[in-house]
């Protein structure tokens, strides 16, 4: 069965500078262009909200960046405002390799509900199609990179083991915000799914 690189929101607004700028994110754009050269397809998902999306803090008067709501699908951050469509923020990052890339899947475009993964929005059941588009190409094992290892990458990796592919996470080409512990238990996590730790 072929297999796919799966790269996850190489975006300005997640590399240092950037609005949510995870540290070092940076320093993974050559070992991610370098490791596209070892596989048949490469897939880049990229963080795209609307101005109102629910995920943003300043959308939630008096609600503080990183605190945290109960939304009607479970728990949601407040994140500072970030890869807002057409932004520069929500741009990929100038030095990533777009031309390998097959397909480029955008996540977290509905106002009311935010998408860490790359397969559902945070209601776990809202598909973006990608399960779909991998399956009919006959992929079944999926590598993933990029950022961050403890929210679009632990939780997409889940729901790829979930789905019933093979998942890894290359953990050396990844990055994590690390927020109140979040990188040891997305960790924790992935292992519990059946995510292959490398
Ligand atoms: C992400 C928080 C909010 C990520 C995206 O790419 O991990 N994290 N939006
Ligand atoms: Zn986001």
């Amino acid at each position: 069965m072929s297999g796919a690189l799966i790269v996850i929101d190489m975006q300005n607004d997640f590399c240092p500078g950037g609005a949510l700028a995870v540290a070092g994110g940076d320093e993974i754009l050559a070992p991610i262009n370098a490791l596209m050269a070892q596989y048949d397809t490469v897939v880049l998902t990229q963080d795209w909200h609307p101005a109102d999306h629910t995920s943003f803090a300043d959308n939630h008067p008096g609600a503080a960046p990183f605190s945290s709501v109960d939304m009607a699908y479970g728990p949601q951050v407040l994140w500072p405002r970030h890869c807002v469509i057409g932004s520069p923020g929500a741009a990929f990052h100038p030095d990533l390799d777009l031309d390998r890339a097959d397909m480029i899947i955008r996540k977290g475009f509905r106002a009311g509900i935010d998408s860490y993964s790359a397969f559902f929005e945070n209601d776990h059941v809202t598909p973006t199609g990608l399960a779909g588009y991998l399956r009919e190409r006959g992929i079944g094992r999926l590598d993933f990179v990029g950022l961050a290892h403890d929210f679009c990458v632990g939780w997409s990796a889940i729901d790829a083991a979930k789905l019933g592919f093979t998942a890894t996470v290359i953990e050396s080409a990844t990055r994590a915000i690390d927020l109140d512990g979040s990188r040891e238990r997305a960790r924790l996590n992935m292992r519990d799914a059946g995510v292959i730790l490398e």
